[in-house]
């Protein structure tokens, strides 16, 4: 564990685990100092923390005079650990550690850590209700949306954190060691920061780097890759879906089956499960329905920021769509979903960055409208809409070329389509 007692730490990075992080640093003692090269709403949102805590921070550039002089960097995970600033650290010879080791450095308790391409929001959720059901005290945190640091000082260890964990987090591990880590699926995604898809994988596969004889792996047996690192682990490894349960397996989606493996882990039974599973509504941005209008569906998938994930939503959808799509493309092959958007969707509306690639990519699979905001994208849609279709946000791509996040990308959807009521428009 490092101390930090009178340590120069540079945060880098001004998001919600740059604020986690350098209040978990200031508590320990180190002299902390945030940067982000970037001056708009998302940093401005956390200055006032910073300032009430007298944190020092400089927004709109990274100075390299002071990142020099570190004796650690902390950094969130929207930071590559290839950008420039890290660079700079690492010529000096700088430890340099993620925001969610730095948690896991004074975690005491129990961690599952759920990372794959998909469904991991879910897992995340799932497994902490399953916990909470069984009488556990759980935390429920990370790429989820809170992060590990903000909460480790008040953990005991008999508790336990639900923890979801990126690729992104992964790269900057030191010691971190789950007592359960999952695996859920690996397909394609974030090849804007990877250079190939072996890149991606070697981060995924540091969930279970630390784990020892004493820990479990939990992967996907339907997935032949990770079926294939069992070989790589010294932790005991447990599959999920791979038919050997003492019950009907059909009768559970893979997000629950997974769940059901950490609860064999911990001796949790079937019966908390399965009344965990009935009353779970489902999470916000993932298919969830917003209304209906002229009996017309509109259902937010904003958290679909990959093409596998819109794949899922669009298998889903009993009804014709008129699918929005569009955003930050992060490397994506598009032309993979065409067969599906063929079979389910009559008409496909495009906004963001990536409008012309997916464009191209599906020219003559559907009717395609372009617009210029999601505004105009849920107009567009309404138009194309009529009573029994489905209008559906399930993006493919990442928010980040119009949005803070998927979550701002989400509500704005809603936002839009309560609007389509308000403004009369219903009649069409
Ligand atoms: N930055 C610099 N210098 C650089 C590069 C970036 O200063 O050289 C700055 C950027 O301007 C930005 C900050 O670094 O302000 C990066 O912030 P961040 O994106 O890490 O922000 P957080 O609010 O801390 O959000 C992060 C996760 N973000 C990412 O992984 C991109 C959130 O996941 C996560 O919920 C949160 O920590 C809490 O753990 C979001 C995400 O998109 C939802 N995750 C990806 C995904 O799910 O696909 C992995």
């Amino acid at each position: 564990m490092i101390n930090f007692k009178d340590k120069n730490v540079v945060v880098l990075g001004l998001g919600c685990s740059g604020l986690a992080s350098a209040k978990l640093l200031k508590g320990l003692g180190a002299k902390v100092f945030v940067s982000d090269r970037s001056d708009d709403k998302k940093q401005r949102e956390y200055t006032d923390d910073f300032k009430k805590l007298s944190i020092d921070f400089e927004l709109g550039r990274h100075t390299k005079a002071i990142i020099e002089k570190a004796d650690y960097m902390v950094i969130s995970p929207g930071v590559p650990c290839n950008s420039e600033a890290v660079e700079w650290a690492k010529k000096k010879n700088i430890e340099i550690i993620g925001e969610m080791e730095l948690g896991y450095q004074h975690c005491p308790a129990k961690i599952i850590a759920t990372t794959g391409t998909n469904g991991k929001t879910t897992v995340t959720t799932l497994i902490g209700r399953v916990l909470e059901k069984a009488g556990k005290k759980v935390f429920i945190l990370g790429n989820i949306g809170t992060p590990l640091c903000s909460c480790v000082e008040q953990m005991q260890d008999s508790d336990f954190v639900s923890l979801e964990v990126s690729s992104f987090q992964l790269e900057t591990i030191q010691e971190f060691r789950p007592k359960v880590s999952l695996i859920l699926n690996f397909t394609p995604d974030h090849l804007d920061r990877y250079k190939n898809l072996a890149e991606y994988l070697e981060a995924k596969k540091r969930v279970f780097l630390n784990q020892n004889k004493d820990d479990f792996v939990i992967l996907n047996y339907k997935d032949k890759l990770l079926r294939s690192l069992a070989k790589e682990t010294r932790a005991k490894v447990l599959y999920f879906a791979d038919g050997s349960s003492s019950f009907d397996e059909s009768k559970f989606n893979p997000n629950q089956l997974a769940v059901l493996k950490v609860a064999e882990v911990f001796n949790i039974g079937l019966d908390v499960c399965q009344k965990v599973f009935k009353d779970f509504k489902g999470i916000e941005h993932r298919m969830e329905f917003v209304r209906s209008i002229n009996g017309i569906d509109f259902v937010n998938d904003s958290k679909a920021t990959n093409v596998e994930s819109t794949i899922w939503g669009l298998e889903n959808s009993t009804k014709p769509v008129v699918l929005l799509a569009g955003g930050r493309d992060k490397g994506s092959d598009f032309s993979t979903i065409g067969y599906l958007i063929k079979e389910k969707v009559k008409s496909l509306v495009l906004f963001g960055e990536a409008k012309t690639k997916i464009k191209n990519s599906l020219s003559g699979v559907a009717k395609i409208t372009e617009a210029k905001d999601i505004y105009e994208a849920v107009d567009l849609a309404f138009k194309e809409a009529k009573a029994g279709d489905c209008v559906l946000l399930s993006p493919m791509c990442a928010s980040f070329d119009m949005f803070s996040n998927y979550k701002e990308r989400g509500n704005i959807f809603k936002q839009a389509v309560n609007n389509l009521e308000s403004s009369c428009k219903v009649s069409k």
